[in-house]
């Protein structure tokens, strides 16, 4: 996984780039499994439905968010943090579907993270006009697990930076079916999503969802 910012290569027949040390896109992985993922996305949804969280600081979210797994992530003014139950149904957040946890791992092993088992997937929904603020992924309790992340409907450009939070920022378009694994000593890098722009999808129509696996307990 070594390469310059945006240089691709075919490897195993993915196309891959590099977008640092121990971040790499792997573009259309998830197509083959793709409407899968959806169905998957909407049975989650029914019984645990999108919802724009608050922040700690009072604002509510353009991103409607829920989850599956054990663990789920959520924030209110109280902070953000996992939780095993939905706090709005009071149920256990929906179990986590086996086709989420088989990418995972395989995107994952190919990212060079082999044995990666996520114990919490957050689903992302965004619609035209939403957008996600520069932020690092810190609530896990243990960083040498890696992410993975998958990109579903309309295209979004990801803005990805460093450690710090004032290091440069590529932008990088993220389209159906792209994965993006991340790791190592990419980890806490920067990240974030531009304001979605208006458009329709075949597969989703006005509406971008994100699943972002992670082992947070
Ligand atoms: C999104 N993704 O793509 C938001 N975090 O909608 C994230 O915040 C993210 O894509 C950690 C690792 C990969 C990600
Ligand atoms: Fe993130």
């Amino acid at each position: 996984m070594t390469g310059d910012l945006f240089d691709a290569s075919a490897i195993d027949g993915a196309v891959r780039v590099a977008l640092s040390e121990d971040a790499v896109l792997l573009r259309g992985r998830a197509l083959p499994v793709a409407e899968a993922l959806l169905s998957a996305i909407r049975t989650v949804a029914d019984a645990a439905p999108f919802r724009r969280m608050v922040t700690p600081g009072g604002f509510q979210m353009s991103v409607a968010m829920t989850n599956c797994g054990s663990a789920g992530w959520m924030t209110d003014r109280k902070g953000y943090r996992y939780t095993a139950d939905d706090p709005q149904t009071g149920a256990p957040w929906p179990a986590m579907p086996a086709v989420f946890l088989n990418l995972a791992d395989a995107a994952a092993a190919e990212a060079g993270f082999p044995g990666f088992v996520p114990d919490a997937c957050l689903i992302n929904r965004y619609e035209p006009g939403a957008r996600l603020s520069l932020h690092q992924d810190k609530d896990e309790r243990d960083y040498a697990h890696p992410i993975v992340s998958v990109s579903l409907g309309l295209p979004a450009t990801f803005q990805f930076g460093g450690p710090n939070r004032a290091d440069p920022v590529a932008k990088v378009p993220l389209t159906h079916g792209d994965v993006v694994v991340w790791g190592g000593a990419a980890r806490l890098h920067h990240h974030g999503v531009l304001t979605l722009r208006n458009g329709e999808h075949p597969a989703t129509g006005r509406t971008r969802f994100n699943l972002t696996l992670r082992r947070a307990m």
